[in-house]
Formats: structure tokens, sequence, C-alpha cells
């Protein structure tokens, strides 16, 4: 008996796994950005949305770096703007 359920399961992943492919492949663009490419609106050009970001080449930890100047817009959760004129890592 348990010969036939183990059975039964392998054919289960892999039907998931072809239908899965099957959706991927077939369509066109991809919909959806993925979560780590997306923008946080209070910096442009883009800063990704992170647990912290910090200037490139400066002493920060990241773990996102940032090639600026970026412009501020609104607060400036990360610190980016250490002397407050609205634009950060110039
Ligand atoms: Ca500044």
């Amino acid at each position: 008996m348990s010969r036939a359920r183990r059975s039964l399961l392998g054919l289960t992943v892999v039907g998931s796994g072809l239908f899965l492919a099957g959706c991927f492949g077939g369509g066109g663009p991809a919909p959806a950005p993925q979560p780590s490419a997306e923008c946080h609106p209070n910096y442009s050009p883009c800063v990704p949305i992170g647990s912290d970001a910090d200037c490139a080449g400066g002493s920060g930890d990241g773990p996102i770096y940032v090639s600026g100047p970026v412009q501020i817009i609104g607060g400036d959760p990360y610190q980016l703007d250490a002397d407050g004129d609205g634009l950060g890592c110039e």
C-alpha cells in the first residue's frame, strides 16, 4: 500500500512541475516586477526598498548602496542626506 502512495505522490509532483513550466514558458511578457526591484517613493532616481540604504563609497553598511546624487522627496528614511539640502549622496 505504501508503495502505491509514493507512486501517486511522485506523479502529482511531476504533473505540477510540468504545469508550472507550461505557464511560465508559454505566455508573453512577465507582468509582475520582482519585489527587490521596487523603488522607494522618497528618492529619485530609483533607490530600492530595503532594510537600509547607504551611499556608495561611504562608511555605511548597506545592504543597499546608492550612487548619488539622489533627490529626497519628503522624508529621508535612509538618512542619505546628511546636510539636509534635499540631495542625498551628492
Ligand atoms: Ca545633502
